[in-house]
């Protein structure tokens, strides 16, 4: 078999890269030493992360000199994401520290006054109209589909500015922003976004590349159209736990409680790979498992977690996030493990972004403590230094807790158009951990202020009153929430019909919504979903064959 060289400098998920190149028929050799790049014939340099870590950790490590030189001598050679931009002059994220220089610009923030940043999800990569009028596509890239992208920062895209010294370049849009999503000229391509990550359109970028093939006939050489932007984001997600008799099962609660009313058990929907993959094809944007009980054990003692997440992305190719457990433990043999090194063994497992769930509520109640002082040892701030902030969800958990009048409590009130059970206007939403079984003293407002502001890259908004519920998600949470924060949201709970979605996407400003037991029970596909909102003129992402 082939072989590729691929760059592990350990920031991230390059398992999934791995399983891709694999999948494809090559055999991977890591570089472990700046000496092996020599004997690559295709180099890989994958990247998730920050601009300025990456580049300090291939300077320190004497990787930048054998880079360039493979370069050079004309092989081929593919940056992923911050691979990408370590070829350019450099980063708004850390201005003193110089890119490759390879390609002329720099990259810069996007605008964060009207949209969500870090930037998310599902968008274009479309070749120029030049190119595309000649009816062919670019290491495979078609105008017509749609690739998995999760940055904060991006190279503006100018006309003609790189194509003048012989670079094609494919856009893509964010709010009114266009910028490069990916580049080659030569023996060098670039991709901002995660082929790995983008399903069938993504393993088709990754083998033309691998078989050198840099243009091949496709379309009708009509004007391509990358002003679509972002498409909306549909996740179906899996709870995960042990049932009674032993087995790892997809299960799903009415209002967090997982067992049948009549006889007790828990309930059993089905299988976690076998499931993850079904949701897949049916074009879900990204899937999530979430280890329910794991407050009960020990996460590193939880290999059967681990396995899931191995055996699920050597054939999912849309990220994947694990939540449950995330947090400092005490393994079986009384050795302490950090939060850090919690989530290191799920990236290597095949996870993208890790969840965390109470371990946020009780750092956020220390930073409140210590009058918003960052400590840097929180879990969230050690997991996203390391891993980038996009690598970090958080969990929230919340319940109503209504009052009469807005002086009742301290917390941050919302007016609810729909009352409580003594006729109370008001509520607030209180924070949880455990699963929804302890209380605390924190409202979602305090709890997403302080995670953002400890580097937490998005949020997975659920809400306890409209689990299982069917009833359509909680808008009122939802507005609250997005109107706190500047970082994605993704709505969970409630879901249970297409136009529930719909609803979500229309009045709220959410950047990706959730549903679990609507797919569980077979009541709807992902498709359906998708198929809904589209034909209501929204954008999505279907699954390719
Ligand atoms: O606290 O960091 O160990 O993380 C535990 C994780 O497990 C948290 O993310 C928490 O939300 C989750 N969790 C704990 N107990 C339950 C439970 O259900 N008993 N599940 C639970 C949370 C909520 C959503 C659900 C949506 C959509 N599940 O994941 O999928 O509500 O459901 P629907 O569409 O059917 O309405 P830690």
């Amino acid at each position: 078999m082939p072989t590729v060289h691929l760059l592990d400098y350990v920031a991230g998920n390059v398992r999934s890269l791995a399983n891709a190149i694999e999948k494809l028929g090559y055999t991977i050799e890591w570089i472990r030493d700046p000496k092996d790049i020599e004997h690559a014939e295709s180099l890989i340099l994958p990247g998730v992360g920050h601009f300025g870590h990456c580049m300090t950790q291939f300077s320190q490590g004497g990787y930048l000199g054998p880079i360039r030189k493979h370069i050079d001598s004309g092989k081929p050679f593919l940056g992923i994401c911050v691979g990408l931009q370590a070829l350019f002059e450099g980063s708004a994220e850390n201005p003193n520290i110089p890119g490759l220089a390879i390609i002329p610009g720099k990259l810069l923030r996007f605008d964060d006054q009207n949209k969500s940043v870090p930037h998310i999800g599902w968008n274009s990569a479309a070749t120029s109209a030049r190119d595309s009028a000649k009816a062919r596509s670019f290491y495979g890239l078609r105008d017509t589909s749609k690739y998995y992208y999760v940055h904060a920062y991006a190279v503006p895209y100018e006309e003609g500015l790189f194509e003048r010294h012989g670079w094609t370049v494919a856009t893509a849009k964010y709010g009114d922003e266009i910028f490069v999503g990916a580049i080659g000229r030569d023996n060098i391509l670039a991709t901002q976004f995660h082929p790995e990550k983008s399903g069938i359109a993504g393993l088709r970028l990754l083998k033309a590349f691998l078989e050198g093939r840099r243009w091949e006939a496709w379309g009708d050489g009509s004007r391509l159209d990358n002003s679509q932007g972002l498409t909306r984001r549909v996740i179906a997600c899996l709870d995960v736990r042990t049932n009674d008799q032993g087995d790892l099962v997809v299960t799903k609660g009415d209002q967090y409680d997982v067992r049948e009313r009549s006889e007790g058990q828990i309930r059993n929907l089905g299988k976690p790979v076998d499931m993850a993959r079904k949701y897949y094809e049916q074009g879900s944007d990204e899937i999530t498992f979430l280890n329910i009980t794991s407050f009960r054990n020990c996460p590193i003692a939880d290999l059967p977690m681990l396995e899931i997440l191995r055996r699920t992305s050597e054939n999912v190719f849309v990220p994947l996030t694990i939540g449950g457990g995330i947090r400092e433990t005490v393994d079986t043999d009384g050795t302490k493990v950090s939060a850090l090194e919690v989530a290191t063994l799920y990236f290597k497992s095949g996870a993208d972004k890790v969840s965390i769930g109470s371990d946020a509520v009780i750092a956020a109640e220390e930073y409140f403590a210590k009058g918003k002082l960052l400590s840097g040892k929180t879990a969230i701030e050690t997991i996203s230094a390391a891993y980038g902030n996009q690598a970090v969800v958080v969990s929230v958990d919340p319940k109503r807790i209504y009052v009469e009048s807005p002086d009742a409590t301290n917390h941050h009130i919302i007016r609810t158009k729909y009352p409580g059970p003594r006729g109370e206007e008001y509520c607030w939403y209180q924070c949880t951990i455990k699963g929804g079984r302890e209380g605390r003293d924190m409202d979602v407002h305090q709890l997403v202020t302080a995670v953002e502001a400890m580097g937490a890259g998005e949020i997975l908004l659920n809400c306890i009153d409209k689990d299982g519920s069917n009833s359509g998600f909680d808008l009122e949470l939802i507005h609250d929430v997005k109107s706190s924060i500047r970082i994605p949201v993704i709505s969970s709970s409630g879901a249970g019909h297409p136009a529930h979605f719909e609803e979500v996407f229309q009045q709220t400003s959410t950047d990706a919504a959730l549903g679990a037991g609507m797919f569980h029970r077979g009541e709807y596909t992902v498709r359906n979903v998708k198929d809904y909102l589209a034909a209501r003129g929204f954008l999505v992402r279907h699954f390719e064959d």
